[in-house]
């Protein structure tokens, strides 16, 4: 039976990365993000093996998650997979310079988008008694590592819900894990440092990276597990990592 993922953040990195792969192996695809241009390409480029409907949204805009959830067509109405990726840090600065701005960016964008985007589709995967969730933290929801103060907090906060989502779901059947990535080369720095693409780029030299295929195939995995194997919580790292603050740049 054909299945329908909606995933978060699909408009780059991570959630782009596995919205093609999904695409290829036949999953039907809601794809979601705030740049139309991004998600009209994607349409194009995946809709050639697969359905896809895309919502153009800002997760932190709470009435705007419940009726872009609301708005699905009636073929897209039953969602399977929830990828709740959408997410970035902003600024890394030490606590006492952080700027409140990124805070409530990152506080908004990745702990109560995430908890809008569940609560707008959960209902519906109680009613069947059925659907996966798939929380996507990060090392950064493992463990402290310096200026990371409120980036840290918010994956931390992710990690929390991924697992009090599986205890209070657990009656229902759904599945819920968490994918927890170290360092992967995307968006993300330079979203974190606003757009400075040479400091940006400084944090994936001299090693090398998890792409966000290499993600993507671990999202892929977890989903196409038989029913009985829910994969609840997984730290990935690229090989020259060993920590957030210990990854070997002479290897
Ligand atoms: P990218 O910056 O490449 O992608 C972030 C995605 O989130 C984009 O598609 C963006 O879409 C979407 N997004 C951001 N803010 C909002 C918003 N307010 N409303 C809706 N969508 C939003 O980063 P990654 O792919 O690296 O990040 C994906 C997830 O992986 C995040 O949760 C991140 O914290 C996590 N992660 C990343 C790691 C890394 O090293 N890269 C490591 C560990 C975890 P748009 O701008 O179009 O809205
Ligand atoms: C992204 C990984 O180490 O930049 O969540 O916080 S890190």
């Amino acid at each position: 039976m054909r299945k329908t993922a909606l995933i978060t953040g699909a408009t780059s990195g991570i959630g782009r990365a596995t919205a093609e792969l999904f695409a290829k192996q036949g999953f039907d695809l809601i794809l979601c993000g705030r740049r139309q241009e991004r998600l009209e390409e994607l349409k194009n480029k995946l809709g050639r093996d697969t359905a896809i409907f895309t919502l153009k949204f800002d997760v932190r805009n709470r009435e705007d998650v419940f009726a872009a959830i609301r708005s699905l067509p009636k073929e897209f109405s039953e969602i399977d997979i929830l990828v709740n990726n959408a997410g970035n840090a902003h600024g890394l600065d030490p606590i006492d310079k952080g700027n409140p701005d990124d805070w409530e960016a990152m506080l908004d964008i990745n702990v109560k988008g995430l908890l809008y985007m569940s609560k707008a589709i959960i209902p519906q995967m109680v009613e069947r008694k059925s659907g996966h969730i798939i929380n996507i933290g990060s090392t950064a929801g493992k463990e402290v590592y310096p200026n990371g103060n409120v980036y840290c907090a918010s994956k931390h906060a992710v990690d929390a819900i991924n697992k009090g989502m599986r205890i209070d779901l657990n009656a229902y059947g759904i599945r819920v894990g968490a994918v927890n990535p170290g360092l992967v080369e995307t968006e993300f720095s330079d979203v974190r440092f606003k757009g400075d693409k040479e400091k940006a780029s400084k944090v994936y030299k001299g090693y090398q990276p998890l792409k966000p295929e290499d993600i993507a195939d671990i999202i892929l995995f977890v989903v196409t597990r038989p029913y009985h194997v829910n994969i609840a919580d997984l730290v990935v790292m690229p090989t020259a990592q060993a920590s957030s603050t210990i990854v070997n740049k002479n290897g």
